[in-house]
C-alpha cells in the first residue's frame, strides 16, 4: 500500500475520493453498493458516482452517472464503432467535459457529500496505455480530492501461477501509471475457500508477495510456461525490487472484511488524519505505526480465508 502523508491539516473542507478501478466482473459495482450502505452507517456523507459508461445492473443509486452525458450504446449507434471503441471514446469524451459536467455536478453535490465512491470502467488499457482516465483522476486531485486508488483483482487469478504472474505486473503498472495511493485487493476471497485445493501456496503468499521465487519454480513445472523462464524471473525480480505491490482480501458481505478494508484505504488517502469518525489519539498511533501485530493480522485477514 501506497500510503499520503496528512496534509488535510491545512484544506478547509477536505473531500476524499475511492477510484474503484479492476477488470469486468472483479466487483466493482458490488463493492460500491456494499460501501455506500457500510459507509453511511459510519456517518461519512457518501455517494456513489458511476463513471462506467457501460455499467449494467447498478445495484445502488448514484449521485451522479456518466451514462447521463454519454453511453457505450449511443456511441456505438451512431459513430459505427465497436464495444471496445465506443468505450474507449466515452472515456475520452467524459474526460473533455470535466469542466462543463463532472466538477460542476461534483461542486453542487458538495453541500451534502464530502467522500465519493466511483465506480470506473474496468478495461485495462484505459489505465496502462490510454491518458484519459489519468486525465479525469489529476483533475479530481487538482480539485483538492483526497483520492485513492482501489484495484480489485478477482482473487480466481490466484489458482494458476501464470495468472498470478500477470495480475502482479497489471498491478505494478497501474501502480506506477496513476501515482496515486493505491490499495490492490483481491476480492470475491470468501471463494478462495472453494479454490483452496487449487492453491499452490497459502493465502498469505499471494496477499504479502514477499518471495516469489517459489513462484517461479511453480511455473517451471509447466512446460508451456518453462520456456519463458527468463521473462518470467525478470517479471518477479522486477516486482519484488520495487516491492509495492501487495493485496488485501475482500469479501464484501463480510461486516469484518469490509472493515480491515477501509482501515487500509483510511490509512492511503489520509482520511484517520481527519477528524473522522476515529478520532482518538489511540487509533491514530494504532494506524500510524501499524500497531497490530503480525498474528492478530493473521487471524483477521488471511484465516477466514483457509482451510
Ligand atoms: N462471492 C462473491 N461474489 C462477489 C463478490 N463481489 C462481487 N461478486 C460477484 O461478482 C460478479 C461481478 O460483480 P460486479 O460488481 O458486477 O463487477 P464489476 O464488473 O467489476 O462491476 C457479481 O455476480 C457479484 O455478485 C464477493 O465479495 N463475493
Ligand atoms: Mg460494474
Amino acid at each position: 500500500m501506497m500510503q499520503r502523508f496528512p496534509t488535510q491539516a491545512t484544506v478547509e473542507n477536505p473531500r476524499y475520493g475511492q477510484l474503484i478501478i479492476g477488470p469486468p466482473g472483479s466487483g466493482k459495482t458490488t463493492y460500491c453498493a456494499e460501501a455506500l450502505k457500510f459507509y453511511r452507517e459510519l456517518g461519512r456523507q457518501v455517494g456513489v458516482v458511476n463513471l462506467d459508461p457501460a455499467n449494467e445492473n447498478m445495484s445502488y443509486e448514484p449521485v451522479l452517472s456518466v451514462m447521463e452525458l454519454i453511453t457505450v450504446e449511443d456511441c456505438m449507434e451512431h459513430l459505427k464503432i465497436g464495444p471496445n471503441g465506443a468505450l474507449m471514446h466515452c472515456a475520452e469524451y467524459l474526460a473533455d467535459h470535466l469542466e462543463d459536467w463532472l466538477l460542476p455536478a461534483l461542486r453542487k453535490l458538495g453541500a451534502t457529500h464530502n467522500y465519493f465512491l466511483f465506480d470506473c470502467p474496468g478495461q485495462i488499457e484505459l489505465y496502462t496505455h490510454h491518458t484519459a482516465m489519468a486525465r479525469v483522476f489529476e483533475r479530481l486531485e487538482r480539485e483538492r480530492y483526497s483520492l485513492v486508488t482501489v484495484n480489485l483483482i478477482d482473487s480466481h487469478y490466484c489458482s494458476e501461477p501464470s495468472k498470478f504472474i500477470a495480475t502482479l505486473l497489471m498491478a505494478l503498472n497501474t501502480m506506477l501509471r496513476m501515482s496515486l495511493p493505491h490499495v490492490n485487493v483481491l476480492s470475491k476471497a470468501d471463494l478462495l475457500k472453494k479454490h483452496e485445493t487449487k492453491l499452490h501456496f497459502n493465502v498469505d503468499f499471494y496477499t504479502d508477495v514477499l518471495d516469489l521465487k517459489y513462484l517461479l519454480d511453480k511455473l517451471d513445472d509447466d512446460p508451456a510456461m518453462r520456456k519463458y523462464h527468463k521473462l518470467n524471473a525478470a517479471i518477479c525480480s522486477m516486482v519484488e525490487d520495487y516491492a509495492l505491490v501487495s493485496f488485501q482480501l475482500l469479501d464484501v458481505f463480510s461486516t469484518d472484511s469490509m472493515l480491515r478494508l477501509r482501515n487500509h484505504i483510511d490509512k492511503a488517502n489520509g482520511y484517520v488524519y481527519k477528524a473522522g469518525e476515529e478520532q482518538t489519539v489511540n487509533s491514530l498511533l494504532a494506524c500510524a505505526v501499524g500497531a497490530e501485530t503480525e498474528a492478530a493480522r493473521m487471524e483477521h485477514d488471511v484465516r477466514p480465508y483457509m482451510e
